[in-house]
């Protein structure tokens, strides 16, 4: 592939500046994706993509619910809808309850049909200020309205809206929810484990509870939701067979990432003093050890998005893949890793180059992928099947 390789010459380039000057000492050998072969591209197979709605605006996610639904929130309306038979219906006009403002909105959405309860990341005004956070919903039993609503986690920094993740995932295995959250443009939040922001968190999907075994529940000055740290917008969770968790975020202006989560990581995203973007997105200089992308762009980002892994036999060759959505890239890339996390192919269907720009990527029970765009107006959602 060619991106590391761009990212490999980039880091020597920046490694032997570094040197050369004398500021830093050599990092250690880089253990990432341009270190390795070149992946090679696999054949896509062929795509069906049919439009399931349209006529939204700025669809941040979409979910499945009971009965053929899917649930879309849109950021900037802060509208949840519900589809069904090509025809939507709106679930909830959270206008009055979302604070609105640049890349935040009403982001993320998580459903439990089972237990009829709706999850929903999403900006706030309270009495000190505005803030991300998460609140959940019943449902009643035909899917037409909302009520109880609980805020489950709040307190995610926000600033002018920059930055304001937010990405939530239904752990398989437990009662936890995992929460991909923004660093809201401030350098210092990503490596305090004091601040929400810039962070992975493992909550209670209930309670908002720290989950048992989290890493730093015993840390002095350390939030107890906190999962992995050191990310600078994170806009995508998936959870592979195997039961690890992947993160996708948004680069600087190179290296847009996919991340391979261990409980406690140091993911390197550091943009201090003030909010220094022209740091590395996983620098090794900083102390401990940080965990290099098992996917990285390189320069230029394509500011990748919603991710989900691809199951079914039917996907051929992209079989076991994780689907990442690209918004910049206007793109669905298709990537292998193997059982350790090392990348071995890259795959970009020419068919979902077509779509404009991507936000999310959510694998369908039948196994097709749903997508929504991003292009402002006229966006829609689609669903993806092999032929
Ligand atoms: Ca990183
Ligand atoms: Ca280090």
């Amino acid at each position: 592939m060619r991106q590391p390789l761009r990212s490999t010459r980039w880091s020597l380039s920046v490694a032997l500046a570094a040197l050369v000057a004398g500021l830093v000492t050599l990092p250690p050998p880089a253990t990432g994706a341009g270190e390795r072969a070149a992946p090679r591209d696999e054949r896509a197979p062929q795509l069906r993509v049919r439009t399931v709605v349209r006529g939204l605006q700025h669809p941040w996610d979409v979910q499945q619910g009971p009965g053929g639904r899917l649930l879309v929130s849109e950021r900037d309306r802060a509208r949840l809808s519900v589809v069904r038979k090509g025809k939507r219906r709106t679930l909830a006009d959270l206008s009055t309850q979302v604070w609105v403002s640049g890349e935040t909105g009403l982001l993320s959405i998580a459903v439990d049909a089972g237990s009829r309860t709706l999850w929903a990341c999403h900006g706030a005004s309270t009495r000190r200020g505005t803030e991300v956070r998460v609140t959940r919903w019943r449902v009643d039993p035909r899917w037409r309205r909302l009520s109880q609503p609980r805020l489950v986690v709040g307190d995610f920094p926000a600033t002018s809206g920059r930055h304001g993740g937010c990405r939530l995932l239904l752990d398989r295995d437990s009662d936890a929810l995992f929460v991909g959250t923004g660093d809201a443009a401030v350098g210092t939040n990503p490596r305090s484990l004091d601040s929400l922001g810039g962070k992975v968190l493992r909550v209670h999907r209930r309670t908002g509870a720290p989950m048992p075994g989290n890493p730093f529940a015993d840390a002095s000055g350390a939030r107890p939701l906190v999962w992995t740290y050191g990310h600078r917008n994170v806009q995508g969770l998936a959870q592979r067979d195997d039961g690890t968790l992947w993160s996708v975020e948004h680069g600087s202006d190179r290296d847009d990432e996919v991340n391979l989560l261990v409980p406690g990581g140091d993911y390197g995203w550091n943009p201090v003093p003030g909010y220094d973007e022209t740091v590395p997105m996983t620098d090794q200089s900083l102390p401990g050890q940080q965990q290099e992308a098992a996917w990285s762009s390189g320069t230029p980002t394509i500011a990748t998005s919603g991710a989900a892994w691809v199951r079914g036999s039917q996907w051929g060759p992209l079989e076991g893949t994780l689907a990442v959505a690209a918004l910049k890239g206007s793109a669905v890339l298709f990537l292998r890793f193997d059982a350790a996390g090392r990348l071995t192919s890259v795959t970009r269907p020419p068919r979902l180059q077509r779509l404009g720009r991507l936000r999310s990527v959510t694998a369908a029970r039948d196994g097709d992928l749903l997508l929504t765009t991003d292009n402002g107006a006229r966006d829609r959602v689609v669903r993806v099947s092999p032929r």
